[in-house]
């Protein structure tokens, strides 16, 4: 064995060592949710015969052909018992594309199905698909939403950063045959966009995110709600904000929804991220919402500041200071099991359950939009808890 085969025999073993890993959530908490010691996805998961040619004659120096970057913003589902998560991947191209794996605990052991999806192209081909929510629907179809992204054609020459992005949308039965539908027609630019699982008033429902150009929203004030007449050529006639953006909160340039929401006996519950400046660049973090039940449009109760911040590692990777999350199952028993990237770089899993989720998110004071409610507060809680001390 020449020592190109055993360099590619000792990355077998590691990687199936990988694979088997268990993880360990950490503890103590906040909590509010658990994280976990590993990502459970990172490039290093990705199948070695999706990167290299196994063929010693046409490889004779077992060579990567075709790198992965980054493993990140998955759209979750379970499905057949399984944890299914539908992961951006990024090549070393600067390409994304979608791609199963699987978990039989949600937390680990996490492998991806044996190909990458193939999503049919429209009649304008996208140049870049990313960040797919998935929805099992009520009329029975799993729907995956994901931004298109294309090449502003109306940039001035030399300029080779303009794009366009749209949502687009496709259907599924099985998670293995997808049909392309017609990509969503918006006056704005879309990204985040996601489709509601029930009906409202007979109607498809989309939380949207407006936004003027490809990564300012500009006058685009938030997460949108839109309903859809028909999803097979969906267009939004009326959109308004549902959820705004507010200076000095953690959403002040940006938010956006992520998975669909969750239904509880107390409302539907939300996951989102919210962008803010700093001197390092955007700031990524999660927070939590919730809409009434008999109007999934209308918020009551949204918990001041961010549910999730990067911690550690998680600050590190191509886009530093990111977490983002466009996945999470909820189980039966009521476990919930947060997806959510760090850094454009790496996924992973942190876990809690509806009712925490719940208590968090009415129990958690609102944002008073000043440090002098802030302290408010705090003295408030103080005072509460005198009697322990
Ligand atoms: O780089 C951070 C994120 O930036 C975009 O999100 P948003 O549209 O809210 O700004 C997306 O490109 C997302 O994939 C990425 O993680």
């Amino acid at each position: 064995m020449n020592k190109y085969i055993k360099n590619f025999e000792m990355l077998k073993q590691e990687q199936e060592k990988l694979l088997c890993c268990v993880n360990e959530e950490i503890l103590p908490s906040n909590g509010i949710y658990e994280r976990y010691k590993n990502p459970v996805l990172t490039p290093a998961h990705v199948p070695l015969y999706w990167r290299y040619d196994l063929n010693t004659e046409t490889n004779p120096y077992m060579m990567e052909r075709i790198g992965v970057n980054a493993t990140f913003n998955a759209g979750a589902i379970k499905w057949k018992g399984k944890y299914i998560v539908v992961v951006r991947i990024e090549g070393n191209d600067r390409k994304s594309f979608f791609a199963i794996a699987e978990s039989p605990n949600g937390i680990d052991n996490f492998r991806f199905w044996d190909e990458p999806i193939t999503i049919p192209e429209t009649e304008y081909p996208d140049v870049n698909v990313y960040d797919m929510r998935l929805t099992l629907h009520e009329d029975g179809w799993i729907y995956g939403i994901f931004c298109s992204e294309r090449k502003d054609p109306s940039a001035p020459q030399g300029d080779l950063s303009s794009a366009v992005a749209t949502a687009g949308i496709v259907r599924t039965k099985d998670l293995k045959s997808w049909e392309r539908l017609p990509d969503l027609v918006s006056r704005s630019q879309q990204r985040n966009v996601v489709l509601h699982p029930e009906f409202v008033n007979g109607k498809y429902a989309l939380y949207t995110r407006p936004q003027d150009g490809f990564i300012d929203a500009g006058k685009g004030g938030g997460i949108g709600w839109a309903l859809i007449e028909d999803i097979t050529n969906a267009v939004i006639e009326d959109e308004k904000i549902i959820n705004y953006r507010y200076y000095h909160t953690i959403k002040e340039l940006k938010n956006g929804e992520g998975p669909h929401p969750i239904r509880t006996s107390k409302g539907w519950l939300h996951l989102a991220h919210g962008v803010r400046g700093c001197a390092s660049g955007l700031r990524y973090v999660l927070y939590l919402y919730v809409t009434a039940l008999e109007d999934p449009a209308k918020v009551i109760a949204e918990p001041a500041g961010y549910f999730m911040s990067p911690q550690g590692m998680e600050y590190v990777g191509d886009v530093a200071n990111v977490l983002f999350s466009n996945g999470w199952i909820v189980d039966d028993d009521g476990k919930v099991y947060i997806y959510y990237a760090s850094s454009d770089t790496r996924l992973h899993v942190a876990t809690s359950d509806v009712n925490r989720l719940l208590d968090y998110c009415f129990n958690t004071p609102a944002d008073g939009y000043r440090s002098a409610i802030s302290v408010k507060n705090i003295k408030e809680l103080i005072a509460c808890n005198r009697r322990y001390l």
